[in-house]
């Protein structure tokens, strides 16, 4: 496999997958996922950190497959209740799911988001470190034809419908990275960091905007992308809708482009031209499809076997 450290850098739903696949195939301290909060927000009063939190309910073995976010097997008499009483309904929290957003609020008048996850985490019998980007505050923000958007009004009350202008990370410019995360980086046996096709727009690039990250990540090893649109297709989620109004290429040379001088290569899928790819990129090619455990683990090795030729 690959000897030393590997550090992901993930969104969500779109990262969840390569993420299981990641702790499948490596030892539990060779691996730090740093996960983007670009989407936490403040709802009911609860604080919400839902790419976090798919996460750990991937990793824990605890999520809903078939809707990607949230429990398996969740009952929803809260949202039931609320709805009611005439409470927000926009935004779905499961019975279950609520508890996490309950303890982590309560926590979070004391305590950093890091600490508290580390510690879910390890409730839950997660091995694997998850780390938030930053402890401070990041929102993404959507500048869409009707305005600008706080990113879950954009996402979930919206369906992405708006047409995307640009997208900004309010709070980025002050925000520190997680200690965890720096030094997962700063890490002297840092063999590999993968870039998981997650949303690079979305959910990347908010971690990217996290100045004291961005510059970690350059020349400590090998950073290795895999693409968010195979054949040119977005396999769940609006990235495709979003390089349309963007006007860019739906293509996997459009994603290379966007991670110019961030990546030394990249996962390309087999349905995908490596010709039209930027030059001086390492290229692999694979089914990067992942449908089931076999097909994770294959594309996280993929991944890490071109980390460890572009490291020779
Ligand atoms: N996504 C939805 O499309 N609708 C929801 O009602 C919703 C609720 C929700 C609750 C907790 C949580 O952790 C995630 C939730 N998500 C929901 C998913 C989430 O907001 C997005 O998929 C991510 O932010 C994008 O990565």
């Amino acid at each position: 496999m690959i000897d030393g450290k590997v550090v992901l850098l993930t969104g969500g739903v779109g990262g969840a997958k390569l993420a299981r696949g990641l702790a499948a195939v490596l030892a539990p301290e060779q691996l730090t996922m740093v996960v983007n909060t670009g989407d936490d927000f403040t709802h009911l009063g609860l604080r919400i950190s839902p790419d976090i939190d798919t996460l750990l309910y991937s990793l824990s073995g605890l999520s809903d497959e078939e809707r990607g976010w949230g429990r398996a097997g969740e009952s929803w008499n809260f949202m039931a209740a609320l709805r009611q009483i005439g409470g927000a309904d926009w935004f779905q929290l499961g019975d279950a799911d609520l508890a996490l957003h309950v303890e982590r609020t309560h926590r979070l008048a004391g305590e950093r988001l890091s600490a508290i996850i580390a510690d879910f985490a390890a409730r839950l019998g997660i091995a694997t470190r998850i780390v938030p980007m930053s402890d401070d505050p990041v929102a993404t923000m959507v500048l869409t034809d009707e305005g600008e958007l706080p990113f879950q009004r954009y996402f979930v009350a919206r369906r992405c419908e708006p047409r995307l202008q640009s997208v900004r990370f309010a709070g980025a410019d002050a925000a520190r990275p997680a200690p965890g995360a720096l030094a997962a980086l700063a890490d002297p046996d840092l063999a590999a960091i993968i870039v998981a096709p997650s949303n690079p727009y979305l959910s990347i690039d908010p971690i990217l905007a996290v100045p004291g990250l961005a510059a970690a990540l350059r020349g400590r090893a090998p950073v290795v992308a895999v693409t968010p649109v195979p054949g040119g297709e977005a396999v769940k989620g609006p990235t495709a809708k979003i390089m349309r109004e963007l006007g860019l290429g739906v293509e996997t040379a459009t994603i290379a482009q966007h991670y110019r001088g961030v990546i030394d290569g990249i996962v390309i899928d087999d349905k995908d031209d490596a010709a039209t790819l930027p030059p001086g990129l390492g290229v692999t090619s694979s089914d990067t499809l992942m449908r089931s455990a076999g097909d994770r683990a294959r594309v996280a090795t993929t991944a890490l076997a071109l980390a460890a030729r572009l490291r020779r």
